[in-house]
């Protein structure tokens, strides 16, 4: 038996090494060069092409190499009844908090707007400077991710907030949830962070609705995935003031097409998905914990309820 490893945007040497390294005795088999598909067991997979999955007769599991599984459950012939398993990896979590608590102080000390201020020389302290006691910081998504962030922007001393599906209980973050709750959450975030799955119930979450509920000259950074954000509305917000700037790491199209009107707009920051990345070194090894769970019959770390959907 064997594994098939699809992914078009990453390095394949680095996985070929990393995981001979931590599985020796496995076949490794990387798109487009597959081989039988009766031979694969499990398909370690980023974007898969729908049906690509359906099509492995012998297939006992799925593997994600992202934290998200919205690129999988979009494949309506998905099997379903397998395993899916999704990334769960602390390299990968450590890098998205950095990435947080990185856009969090860049908005929370107006640097977006210094950096229009020197595009135009313009020397204009933006003052008094704010103390974070009295900022509020709000993350959508109360899951690996977002606590690992909230704990990482605690000792900053902001005021921190948190929405999620469920309720949680998390010391010091106002935690909020469900449909009933995001009102109340939104209307207390200076700076927003979206780091929800992507689901039918939280696509276009971020509409001019929901934005308008923010205070005025609010922050978004968008690190969870495009389409919770509707592009025009967010556009809308900041050319109304509505918003003050935000920060886009992660696009309805991915890559941004060259004409889209955020690449040029000045309250705009944008990477190119790039908050997060999969880290053959450390993933392997957590691939090769799941394979194993899933043989021997355990639940591996990271299985999806698709009844959740998350
Ligand atoms: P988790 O599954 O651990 O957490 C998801 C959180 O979102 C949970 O708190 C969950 O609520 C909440 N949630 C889900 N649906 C809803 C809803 N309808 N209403 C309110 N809250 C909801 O995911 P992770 O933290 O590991 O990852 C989050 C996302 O980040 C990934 O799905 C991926 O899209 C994105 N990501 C982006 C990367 C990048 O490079 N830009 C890198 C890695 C991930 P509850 O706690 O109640 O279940
Ligand atoms: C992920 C991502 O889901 O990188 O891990 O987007």
């Amino acid at each position: 038996m064997a594994l098939l490893f699809y992914s078009l945007s990453d390095s394949q040497p680095d996985w070929t090494s990393a995981i001979a390294k931590v599985m020796p005795g496995e076949r490794l088999r990387i798109w487009p060069d597959v081989g039988p598909l009766d031979d694969i067991e499990f398909a370690i997979v980023w974007k898969p092409p729908p049906g690509l999955l359906a099509s492995l007769p012998n297939l006992k599991g799925i593997l994600s190499l992202g934290a998200g599984i919205d690129h999988l459950v979009s494949d309506p012939q998905l099997p379903r009844h397998l395993p899916l398993v999704r990334l769960i990896d602390p390299s990968l979590t450590a890098q998205m908090s950095e990435y947080v608590v990185m856009n969090v102080l860049r908005h929370h000390r107006f640097m977006p707007q210094y950096a229009r201020q020197q595009a135009a020389l313009l020397w204009q302290p933006i003052l008094p400077p704010p103390l974070t006691a009295e900022r509020r910081v709000g993350v959508m998504g109360l899951g690996v991710l977002g606590r690992d962030a909230l704990a990482k922007l605690a000792p900053f001393g902001f005021q921190l907030r948190g929405w999620s599906r469920t309720a949680h209980n998390i010391p010091s973050v106002a935690c909020f949830h469900g449909a009933s709750g995001l009102s109340d959450f939104l209307a207390g975030c200076d700076i927003l962070v979206c780091l929800l799955p992507l689901s039918t119930e939280t696509r276009g979450i971020l509409d001019a609705k929901r934005l308008a509920l923010l205070p005025e000259g609010a922050c978004l950074i968008n690190a969870a995935r495009g389409a919770h954000v509707i592009a025009t509305d967010l556009i809308a917000a900041l050319d109304s003031g509505q918003l003050a700037a935000t920060t886009l790491d992660v696009f309805d199209s991915e890559p941004l097409p060259a004409d889209h009107p955020m690449w040029r707009h000045p309250a705009v920051t944008i990477t190119p998905h790039a908050a997060g990345w999969t880290i053959p070194e450390t993933a392997a090894g957590l691939m090769a914990a799941s394979i194993a769970a899933i043989r021997e019959g355990r639940k591996p770390v990271g299985l999806v309820d698709l009844s959740v959907g998350y």
